[in-house]
């Protein structure tokens, strides 16, 4: 391979062409033997777990649920600029980008190796992928040397190869997204029967004076999780374990969990990483079978202390043994959502739904091993540095008005939102620029576990405004001005916003 160097074009189409076929062929192949192990998403979930702390909570905190699409749009830049650069340094020769894809390659096939929840199989995605890379790129290379002779045969042909890479790229890509789409899944939910939810109660919301919805439509409740592509199961293919300190071991298959006493519960969750003032809240009528059910069954050893629970993607999570075996807690192994079977981002087939904990400790979805164990194993979260237990902490919202609103001066109704999941809200009062508090009105009391709506309408003068809330819970603990992160166990301080009122 000496002659003329390839001109800067064509030497960049060629890269670029080859990490099309090597992502298009890493998915097709990913779709057939483990749909997480395309190159794109192992390397991006794999950026996920080494991603220091600090960084995560900013991006989950600056671009919310984007966080994700933000990841993968930033590694597309990269892998554009990677492909750029590798047909730069290849105009002579052939060899750099060579090196380039099998560096790639391996790369690819150690962070497969090194997730848990990827079977020996998915390195086949990995390994295809580097190959059909490096094939294109040789062949891509003798092709436009040829042709770089500058016979019009030469350029066509040169053409009609390029061609072909980019149709056969795009074919696989498509390919490989179809056959993710018809896994089944959805099949597998709708063979699943759930009682649409009760009516909301009457005045659990104020939503016309602007608070949200007593019960939040699945599709809008919050989502928070590791996984950049969602698991997808089968409830046929689920199995539960239930082991550890346990009297007897049990395995539970999803016919067996609907043949259980199944219960059914509204529940407000919360994120820990839920800023004050934060959207990581939200509420849902949920049906499932008592975890302590399955618990007394299995039969609790004296001195276990949690239950460390794992998804099928290799997340782990630790609840205190004492709270899930709470009669009236009504911790569940939930797969209805709000009249629905659980929607595959909430962990279809089965999660964990427990009332008064953050979700980190407490909500796994996509549920599949639970071990009866001591305190002392570190979970996915702690690791990274988030407390060992968790419970939810006494908090209220102002929804309206929004931050920074400008709003008609004179009289106004402030409106919001407070939570003290199994403690109850008593009270919740609104100040405004630092004055006299005054009390909101509350919505009716579904149940310990929800949240409560609340407003107060106040006059506000022209000018710039500055509103606080607070809620009471039913203990008389009064929520504490003091700001604390989210970090390690849940943020405290009062909600704020500004507005300007003319
Ligand atoms: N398998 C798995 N389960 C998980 C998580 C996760 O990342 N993976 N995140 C937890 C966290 S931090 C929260 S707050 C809740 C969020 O549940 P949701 O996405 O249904 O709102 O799920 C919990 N369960
Ligand atoms: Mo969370």
């Amino acid at each position: 391979m000496s002659s003329k160097p390839l001109g800067r074009a064509v030497a960049i189409l060629i890269s670029v062409l080859a990490v099309c076929a090597a992502l298009g062929a890493g998915h097709l192949v990913a779709a057939v033997v483990e749909p997480n192990a395309s190159p794109y998403l192992a390397v991006g979930n794999t950026a996920i777990d080494l991603t220091p702390e600090p960084i995560k909570a900013f991006a989950i905190r600056t671009f919310g649920e984007a966080d994700k699409m933000v990841l993968l749009l930033g590694m597309s830049v990269v892998i554009a600029g990677l492909a750029v650069f590798g047909g730069l340094v290849s105009q002579r020769s052939a060899w750099p980008g060579l090196v380039l894809f099998a560096v790639f390659g391996g790369l690819g096939i150690a962070a497969t190796i090194a997730r848990p929840d990827l079977g020996a199989s998915a390195i086949a995605a990995p390994a295809v992928s580097a190959a059909a890379g490096t094939a294109v790129f040789a062949r891509l290379h003798v092709v436009a040397r040829r042709s770089g002779e500058g016979t019009a045969d030469g350029r066509r042909r040169f053409l009609i190869a390029g061609g072909a890479v980019a149709a056969g790229s795009a074919l696989a890509g498509i390919g490989g997204m179809l056959a993710g789409a018809r896994d089944g899944v959805e099949a597998s939910r709708s063979a699943v029967t759930i009682k649409p939810p009760p009516p909301i109660p009457a005045g659990a919301d104020f939503a016309k004076l602007g608070t949200p919805s007593f019960r939040t439509p699945n599709r809008d409740f919050y989502r928070v999780d590791t996984a950049l592509r969602v698991p997808r199961l089968r409830s046929e293919d689920w199995r539960l374990r239930v082991h550890g300190m346990v009297g007897r071991e049990l395995t539970l298959t999803f016919d067996d969990l609907l043949r259980r006493r199944r219960v059914a519960r509204t529940i407000t969750m919360t994120c820990v990483s839920n800023e004050v003032g934060g959207p990581y809240v939200s509420t849902a009528h949920f049906v499932g079978v008592p975890i302590r059910d399955v618990l007394l069954e299995a039969g609790v050893q004296a001195g276990a202390e949690q239950v460390f629970s794992t998804s099928v993607d290799g997340y782990t999570a630790g609840t205190p043994v004492d709270v899930l075996l709470a009669p009236e807690r009504y911790a569940l192994l939930a797969y209805g959502m709000n009249g629905e079977p659980l929607p595959a981002e909430h962990g279809f087939p089965v999660r964990m739904v427990t009332p008064g904990l953050y979700g980190y400790v407490s909500a796994t979805k996509w549920l599949t091993d639970l071990e009866l164990t001591t305190f002392g194993r570190e979970t996915y979260w702690e690791r990274r540095g988030w407390a060992e237990r968790a419970p939810i902490k006494t908090q209220s919202r102002i929804d309206r008005p929004r931050g920074f609103a400008r709003i008609p001066a004179g009289r106004t109704t402030v409106a919001g939102t407070a939570w003290a999941q199994t403690i109850g809200i008593d009270r919740v009062e609104v100040r405004v620029d630092g004055g006299a508090w005054q009390p909101a009105r509350l919505s009716t009391e579904v149940n310990l576990d929800t949240w409560r709506m609340w407003y107060a309408d106040l006059d506000l003068a022209p000018g710039g405004h500055r509103i606080e809330c607070r809620a009471t819970d039913r203990n008389g603990y009064t929520q504490t001005p003091e700001r604390v992160p989210t970090v390690p166990d849940g943020a405290t301080g009062w909600h704020s916003v500004f507005c300007t009122a003319r």
